[in-house]
Formats: structure tokens, sequence, C-alpha cells
């Protein structure tokens, strides 16, 4: 037998919170119909693409005294995309919600990812399996995968499995991209009358799928607490010793709210957010100018230390890297495939790209450093993005810096040392133990999912509200998928996805982080968050993101 650590056998143990509305099981409960919804852009063409699932209401539900039987039902599970705390508890919380219906219901896990449910390839849930798992990080449960669900091949196979194994509802547990699967296999199962239903659940330590109805995604809580630990961590030893820069890239492909929730749990020198540069359109030397500035103030204090983090996904907020690289990914989508070019040295990859792109584009991309260029030649992931995780952003900007300050100290303009180090935390937080926050969260999200199938919703995702209070009083429903998407480019081609909800400028969390950026600039005021506090007192075990607290307190002022 696998021998487990300490924390291992006492996570197991945890019983995770549900909402009250859940506490008598998905027998006894009522279905609350809202106002019906459209998509957030794009109307016409979403409605066209989604006929059959398009428009349908948001739901709430409440618990009755009555309780009543449910048919024998068969679910499968998808853990899909990148890994994210709280998953394992997802598929507990469906099981624990889907045996206490009815005994006779199973639960498949697809394995692998959305591939898992193409190829056939599940293992059926048991009692002792899913307990071995409860409360603890990663997706080994089933794995996952990126495999994108979208051709009618893939649909039928899917069709075959699921009649196979009598499934009639699948649940897909991902991020944005994962969640625009959901949404098309829900609407290709409604339109060929299968009678199988589709339902999501949000899952991204990015936090970027989120809006009115869905507060957080899970994952972002736990993940952002281990990067705050770690942060403080370089922190004391950066105040310790007192010769290091330390630049940290902090995960997020995109949006930088896992950056700016880690900077206000910890208060470094310097945070750059993606979502700013690309308002203010600075350019890659504008940032370089902003940084060596600070780096330059500080060194006349007697200081030559700090820490900057930086957002995975800056470089494509960057004006002209955002313009080049949506230009390379549409030509890398013809020469991915290309023998010719696959085969190709380095240097002469790059000369092929830079005749390909645009002018600018090509001066921009030639103007990198080799590593870099090398980097965005990187393969793009299943959806047509840009591997962020592959660029070393922090180490660019750590070389124009150093030449910065080379010209600054040449000029008279910095008589300071700057030595470096980069550090990049990113697959450092996706598997940790969920936070007691994300296994509540995770939980009731599992078990709120099978209440929606119960009621015989399809092309919805599990949505859990009212998160900053206890979670007796949180609120569990259900969000039509299709209200969350527009028109976007992938692969060179416009196709339906969910948007990405980016960092708000004029919202209450970066105006916290802007309030006293220069303060942190200047002074020391590190915060050491510490490790993720599972045992102690409520207040402190407990309580969720700053970024959550600080929405919901605008919220609840303006209601
Ligand atoms: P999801 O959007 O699937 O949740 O994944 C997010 C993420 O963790 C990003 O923060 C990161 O850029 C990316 O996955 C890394 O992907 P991979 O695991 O494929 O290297």
């Amino acid at each position: 037998m696998t021998k487990l650590s300490p924390l291992q056998i006492e996570r197991l143990k945890y019983q995770p919170k549900l909402p009250s509305s859940l506490q008598n099981g998905v027998n006894s409960l009522e279905l609350v119909e809202g106002s019906a919804t459209q998509s957030v852009r794009d109307q016409e063409q979403i409605q066209e693409l989604f006929a059959n699932t398009y428009g349908k209401p948001t739901v709430t539900f409440k618990s009755t005294s009555t309780s009543s039987t449910s048919d024998v039902k068969n679910v499968g599970v998808i853990l899909s995309g990148g890994q994210a705390p709280g998953g394992h508890n997802v598929i507990a919380g469906l099981y624990d919600a889907l045996k206490n219906a009815n005994s006779a219901n199973k639960l498949y896990g697809f394995l692998g990812g959305p591939s898992g449910i193409i190829e056939g390839k599940y293992i059926e849930f048991t009692d002792e399996y899913i307990d071995s798992y409860r409360n603890t990080g990663g997706f080994d449960i089933i794995g996952s995968g990126r495999t994108k669900l979208e051709t009618e091949e893939q649909f039928k196979s899917s069709l075959e499995v699921c009649r196979k194994l009598n499934i009639s509802a699948v649940v897909i547990i991902g991020g944005d991209d994962s969640n625009t699967n959901a949404a098309l296999l829900a609407e290709w199962f409604v339109k060929n009358n299968t009678g199988i239903q589709v339902i999501g659940c949000p899952k991204t330590i990015d936090g970027d799928l989120k809006n009115e109805q869905i507060e957080i995604s899970f994952g972002f809580d736990t993940a952002t607490k281990t990067y705050a630990e770690l942060i403080g961590n370089i922190e004391r030893d950066a105040n310790s010793a007192k010769k290091y820069w330390h630049f940290v890239k902090i995960m997020g492909r995109s949006a930088s709210h896992v950056a700016l929730e880690a900077a206000l749990q910890t208060q470094p020198n310097i945070t750059l957010i993606s979502e700013e540069v690309e308002a203010k359109k600075m350019s890659l030397s504008s940032i370089i100018d902003y940084m060596s500035d600070i780096i330059a103030r500080r060194a006349e204090n007697g200081k030559n230390f700090g820490i900057a983090v930086i957002p995975e996904g800056l470089i494509e907020f960057i004006p002209e890297m955002g313009s080049m690289i949506s230009n390379l990914n549409d030509i890398m989508a013809s020469l991915e495939s290309d023998s010719s070019f696959v085969n190709a040295t380095s240097a002469e990859k790059f000369s092929i790209v830079e005749s390909k792109l645009e002018s600018e584009n090509a001066k921009v991309y030639s103007s990198l450093p080799a590593l870099i260029k090398e980097q965005l030649l990187a393969d793009r992931d299943p959806h047509g993005n840009v591997q962020v995780s592959k660029i070393e952003t922090e180490k660019l900007l750590i070389e124009m810096i150093s030449a910065k300050l080379s010209e600054m100290k040449n000029a008279g303009k910095f008589s300071g040392k700057f030595s470096s180090q980069s550090h990049f935390f990113g697959y450092e937080g996706r598997c940790a133990f969920p936070s007691n926050f994300d296994a509540d969260y995770c939980y009731s999200l599992g078990y709120n999912a099978f209440a929606l199938i119960n009621f015989g919703l399809t092309g919805y995702l599990s949505s859990v509200r009212n998160l900053t209070a206890p979670a007796s009083d949180w609120i569990a429903g259900g969000v039509p998928l299709t209200m969350m998407m527009n028109m976007e480019k992938r692969h060179g081609e416009m196709k339906p996805v969910i948007q990405k909800a980016l960092v708000r400028l004029d919202g209450p969390v970066f105006k916290q982080l802007q309030d006293n950026r220069e303060d942190w600039a200047m002074n020391d005021r590190y915060l050491f968050s510490g490790a993720i506090q599972y045992f102690g007192p409520s207040s402190v075990a407990d309580i969720t993101t700053v970024t959550l607290q600080l929405e919901r307190s605008k919220q609840l002022a303006s209601v």
C-alpha cells in the first residue's frame, strides 16, 4: 500500500462544507429559474451556432422539505486542461451527490482529458477509490489533457462511448477553452436528439473564468496562496542578503489575476499588470524604463535588492509584441505542418518567419534575443494559444534592464549594483493540497453539478456564489455556457469561445495595488503570508482571496 504523509492522512478525513440548500441531497431541491440570457457579445453568431442551447435562463436551487426519488443515471466526468487544486473534490462531490440520489447510479471517469471520452478510456469510480483522493491536489485521479472537442467524428465517437456505458450526462471540469468544448458538445448532443446532457465546472488557477454568476474559478485560491508563500520566502531572503533583485514570473496565461492577488498578499517592490501595460500602450522599452527607474531610485537609498512580480502572459499584452505574436500565430498555423520548416535549423526558421511577418512585426521579432525568438516558435496548444509558460519573459526583462542600467551608469545616472535571480512560479502551485476554501468550493461545485443533471439541464456551468459568506450561505445554481461566449480568432479562424475575464483597471482590486505601488516600491512592506493554514482559527484557515473579498465588498456596497 502507498505510504501517506501525515498531512495526507489528516486531509483525507476533512469533511468539506456544502451550501445549506444542498445539504439534504439533490432529491430535496426546488429549481428557481431566472430570466432568459444572451451571450456577452456577438449575439447573432452565437445564437446561430448554438440554436438549441442559446438563451436559457440562469437557475438557482432552494431546498425543500419534500423528497422525490430519482431514476438511475450513469454519469461520465472529464478533467480538462491545466491542473488546479480541488479537481479531486469536484469529482468526490459529484460522486457523493449521485450515490446519495440513488445508490444504483454510476460515475465513470474518462482518462487523460477529453481524449478519454473519444477513445473510450475510462474507469468506474468506487467508494474506496474516491476516498483515497478526497481533499488532495492534482488531477491524477483520472489524469487531464488538452484535446479540443470540436469535430463531428469526435462527437460521434463520444456518443458511441456514452451509449456503450449507458451514460446520460457528462461533466467537463475545465477552464474557458474546456468549457467551450462543453458548450459545443452540449449543443451537438441536443441537435442530434441523443438525450445526453453536458454540465461544466469552472476550473483554472488563472482566475479568468469569472463573471457575475461565477465569482471565482476553483484552484485560484490555493495557487495564489502557494505563490504568495513562495514570494514571501524570497522577500525574506532578499531582505536578508540585500544583494539580489529577484524577478518572479507567475503563472496565468493571459489575465494577470494571479500576479495581482499574489502581489496583494506579499507587497513586492514592483508588480507589472499586463492589462495596464496594454491599456497604457506601454512598449517594451517603456516597461524597461519604468523598472530601471525604480531599481535606480532604490539604489540611491542604498538598496540594491528587491522583488519584481511579472505576469506570465505579459508578452502578449505589450502592444508591439501582441501584434507580432498574433501575426506569428496565423503564420505558425500553416508552418507547423510544413516539414521543410519543422526540419529547418533555428537560424533558418527565424529568417523564414521574418520573411512572412508583416514588416513592423518582423522588425520586432528580429530585435529579440535568439532564446526568446526560439521560444516564440514552440508548438501552440491545441486551442491555438502560444505557450507563454515556455517564454522566459523574466530573463528578457533582466537582460534588457541590465543593458539599460549600464547605459545609465555611463551617463552618471546609476551608481548602484544590479545582480539578479530569475524564477518562474507556475507548476509549483497547480497541484498543491486544496485550501479549505477550494476543498469546500470544489466539493460544492461537483455536488451541484449533479443537481443540475437531476433537473435535466444541459449546456450549463455549475455555479456556487456568495463565496465570502460562510459556506452554508453559498448560493448554488447554474449559468448557461452560451451566456459567456463571444467570437475570437483561433488558429487563424473566428470561433465561438468563452470570453476571458481580464483584470479590471477600474475595479477595487487593481486600485488597491495602484494606491500602494510607490510606497511598496521604495519602502519594504513585504508580507509573509506563510503556508496555507489548514489548522487553526477559521479566520485564518477558511478565508478566501483578497481579490474576492474586495470585489464582493464593492458589490455588496452597491446593493
Ligand atoms: P487552464 O487554462 O487549462 O486552467 O490552464 C492554465 C495554465 O495553468 C496557465 O496558467 C499556463 O500558462 C498553462 O496552463 C500551462 O499549460 P501546460 O500545463 O499545458 O504547460
